[in-house]
């Protein structure tokens, strides 16, 4: 097919779909060229106040106006950081700031705006030239907006005829499981409540949310495992743990604050292990974060003690590998296993130690990729570790083996009663600022009859109970026309989700879309044939409501809940809060609800009165929320209360994987994050700690796998996945860099890489798309038109 540069719909080359052309990426335009170095210096530090400035600058900020808002935000108890949902110092020593906090914080302060006029002057079709970059930078949105097709663009409309669209549009559905309610993990909890409340009284749970993609695996293991879907360790035990391990999990980028207090525990010489396909910064040394707001303290301290270069998916093996050894040890020395805990608080270990022992080590060391001395080095430090923290992130969850890995961690850590007690415990790394207060406060496409009873109960409504649909099935769903009307607060589902080519037509053939945002994204160019977009306050801003001044309350990795009030002017008078947003539709779409979701709308306790009275844990919420540093959730099983059908923890004992080689010279591809995005918001195109400016559409490999293909760094290659249906999907024009990862993985970057993932790559035990696990085949790049 001829072709040239300027006849290219630049959004296939953003996708990486024309042959032999160079891949464009979702980062800025690139306008210089792309370089790589080593990165020797410590993470955090200089580079960040460096590359903070970059982003400031940017959006238009003062630097010292963006320092000053974080330094009152501590002082006066105001907002929540809006990046990740790693915990506040419960002793108020640090201040809490990280460079990627001030970067999200500003990103969502930019005084640029999306109003009417940008909007009438760039109809879709353009916009959907642009790269992701570019459409979030055209600044916060600014008023409720309606498609138009006729002239393609978004057109303003008001909010009551919003509302009456949505409303109208829902009703005449012949079924309410017709409708999906997406939720991005930064909703507050009162929002979530609302939401919740609406989609049920309205008649369905289908409410896929983020956690689809992210942690889902963990909740469902946790609560088979021990009862309850949460970790049970907080920041004291950080403080007082012998050993951390952190299993796939990019500290340094994408849970800066953690590495305060890694670097706490290395000072005291705590065990730190790092178990990781990639080598990360946060292995390495680190200038811990609160030290980067007085740059005259510059110091570093050497973090990580250890690091496992498992293989990736192989971190079931490897942690079954640890549990063979301790076993082993405990046949000549007991006492190596906590019995009278084992006893009397756990169910199944008897057959776990058959199942171990029936396990041998060649297939350890196959499925890890890790030596067997390697694993038995692991296995003691574990012993010789009276308190043990196992800490883990989406390296272990996107996986089709999520469920039964994470179990793996819970096995390992029971043996020897490293749970409910000071310094020791399972502790997942949840991502989106609020992603666990949504599952807490009631967002869940698979609720439980408890729950739905009590919402009956106090609410008054009578709650559907069939389950509904998550991600995937949604997706599917509106594919196959069965869903009709999607409505998403926040995020960016058409980029986020797997499949992108399939789940744009599935949001296509929608009749309506309608999303709540605070910036323009892909999600609202790929629109059903009627769309909304609603504009919505960030949690940096001002909440004003007929009350008064309203906060609202989130809660953090460790479930600590506190309430978070806005600083800044809204960036435009037609925002409104989600709250008010939720109940504008609410009552449009329920009529007769004897709901009072405008007294909720008007004051926020009134809603956290009714939260207070549906959900446990939550009593005598008002007043709790407003104590300096909120409250903690009640973990029973950090008391070794385990909630489940035997009352104990449960053992597991499930096959090991079967997917670690992906045979015939493909590798297996796990997509991350750079150090410069959250998420699908991408600030530049650079990942400081690996060493890369410039570029995002790279496939790192290691330096074996590239002689075998002939490649040289930055050579193009094409990349094929293979899909469990069968199916193919193929990016074009990426570049192979060179990495220190094991031999047969390949890592690369979402959300650019979610063209390769097949709709039909779900954890079946989980339904998370398994976006840690692609199989690929990498080859030099075919010249044009193949
Ligand atoms: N700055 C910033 N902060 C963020 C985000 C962001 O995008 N930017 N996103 C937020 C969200 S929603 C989330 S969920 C978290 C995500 O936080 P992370 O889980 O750190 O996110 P990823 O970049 O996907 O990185 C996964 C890590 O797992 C490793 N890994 C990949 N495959 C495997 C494997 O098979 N085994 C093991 N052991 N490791 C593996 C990768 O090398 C990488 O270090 O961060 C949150 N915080
Ligand atoms: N291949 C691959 N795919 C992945 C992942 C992966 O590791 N690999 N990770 C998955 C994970 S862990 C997650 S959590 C998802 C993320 O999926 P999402 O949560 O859907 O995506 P985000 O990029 O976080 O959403 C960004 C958008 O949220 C909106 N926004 C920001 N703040 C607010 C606010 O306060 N209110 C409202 N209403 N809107 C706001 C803005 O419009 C912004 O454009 O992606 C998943 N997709
Ligand atoms: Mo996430």
């Amino acid at each position: 097919m001829p072709h040239s540069d300027e006849n290219h719909d630049a959004e296939q080359l953003m996708m990486g779909a024309v042959p032999g052309e160079p891949a464009l990426g979702r980062g800025p335009v690139r306008n210089g060229g792309y370089s790589r170095h080593e990165y020797h210096h410590p993470a955090a530090g200089w580079g960040a106040a460096r590359s903070v400035g970059e982003v400031l600058e940017r959006a238009g900020e003062p630097p010292e106006g963006v320092r000053a808002l974080f330094v009152m935000n501590q002082e006066d108890g105001g907002f929540d950081c809006p990046g990740c949902a790693w915990p506040d110092d419960p002793n108020g020593l640090h201040l809490d700031i990280c460079e990627n906090g001030v970067k999200h914080v500003t990103w969502e302060l930019t005084r640029a705006k999306a109003g009417a006029a940008f909007f009438a002057a760039h109809p879709v079709r353009e916009l959907a030239q642009w790269s992701d970059h570019d459409l979030e930078a055209v600044g916060r949105l600014a008023e409720p907006l309606q498609y138009d097709p006729a002239s393609d663009t978004y057109q303003p409309i008001t909010w009551n005829d919003a509302f009456t669209l949505v409303g109208d549009t829902l009703r005449a559905l012949p079924s309410p499981d017709q409708a999906a309610f997406y939720t991005s993990g930064r909703l507050s909890n009162e929002a979530t409540f609302l939401y919740q409340l609406w989609t049920r009284e309205f008649g369905t749970n289908n409410q896929p949310d983020c956690s689809n993609m992210c942690h889902e695996a963990t909740g469902r293991a946790l609560t088979a495992a021990l009862g309850t879907g949460k970790g049970t360790v907080d920041l004291h035990d950080w403080e007082a743990a012998d050993a951390i391990w952190v299993m796939g999990d990019n500290a340094a980028s994408n849970a800066p604050r953690m590495l305060t207090w890694l670097a706490e525990a290395d000072r005291r010489g705590a065990q730190l292990v790092h178990i990781n396909p990639l080598r990360e910064a946060a292995s390495r040394r680190t200038i811990v974060p609160h030290e980067f707001a007085d740059m005259a303290t510059f110091r570093t301290t050497r973090i990580g003690t250890m690091t496992v270069q498992v293989r990736i998916g192989g971190d079931m093996a490897l942690l079954r590998g640890v549990a063979k050894a301790v076993l082993e040890a405990a046949d000549g020395e007991p006492g190596v296993l906590d019995r009278e805990f084992i006893d009397r608080h756990t169910h199944g270990f008897d057959g776990y130690r058959e199942l171990v022992a029936a396990t041998p080590w060649p297939d350890l060391v196959q499925g890890s990729g890790v030596a067997e001395a390697d694993i038995r080095r692991l296995a003691d430090s574990y012993l010789h570790s009276e308190r043990v923290i196992i800490a883990w992130c989406l390296g272990l969850t996107q996986h089709e083996h999520g469920v039964d890995t994470v179990r793996e961690i819970v096995n390992l850590l029971l043996l020897r009663g490293n749970i409910g007690r000071e310094g020791a415990g399972p502790c997942p790394v949840r991502g989106h600022s609020n992603v666990q207060g949504n599952r807490t406060c009631g967002i869940n496409h698979r609720p439980d009859a408890q729950f739905l009873d009590r919402l009956a109960e106090v609410c008054g409504i009578r709650p559907p109970r069939e389950h509904g649909l998550g991600t995937v099935e949604t997706i599917q769903a509106m594919h196959r026309g069965d869903i009709r009307v999607f409505v998403a607060l926040g995020g960016n589902f058409a980029l986020a989700s797997p499949d992108l080519q399939y789940t744009a037509e599935a949001l296509r053939n929608c009749d309506l879309t309608v999303q709540v945002s605070t910036k323009l994204n892909r999600s609202h160019l790929v629109h059903g044939r009627r769309a909304l977009i609603l504009p919505c306050l960030g949690r940096t801003e001002r909440d004003i409501q007929a009350s008064g001044e309203q906060g609202v309350t989130v809660e953090d990795s460790m479930a600590m809940v506190h309430i978070s009030y806005g600083m800044k002017d809204p960036a435009s008078p037609h925002l409104r809060s989600e709250p008010a947003i939720l109940a504008g539709l609410a009552r449009a779409t329920l009529p007769d609800s004897a709901t009072p979701w405008q007294d909720y709308a008007a004051d926020y306790d009134r809603i956290r009165d009714t939260m207070a009275r549906v959900l446990d844990g939550f009593e005598d919420f008002n007043r709790r929320a407003r104590h300096p540093h909120g409250f903690r959730i009640v973990q029973p099983a950090r008391d070794r209360v385990f909630l489940t059908p035997t009352a104990r923890a449960e053992f597991s004992s499930a096959a090991l994987p079967d997917d670690t080689d992906p045979g015939d010279g493909r590798l297996l591809l796990t997509t991350i994050r750079s150090h410069d995005q959250f998420n699908t918001t991408i600030y530049s195109n650079d990942d400081r700690y690996r060493g890369l400016k410039g570029l995002r559409t790279v496939i790192f490999m290691n330096d074996a796998d590239m002689r075998e293909r002939g490649l040289d760094e930055f050579d193009l290659v094409d990349v094929t996945s293979f899909s469990r249906d069968g199916s193919r999907r193929a990016v074009h024009g990426y570049r192979a860099v060179r990495y220190d990862i094991p031999p047969g993985c390949a890592a690369g970057y979402m959300p650019e890489l979610n063209v390769l993932c097949g709709i039909a790559d779900v954890s079946t035990q989980s339904e998370q798309p398994v976006t840690k696990h692609l199989v690929v085949e990498v080859t030099p790049a075919a010249a044009d038109g193949g």
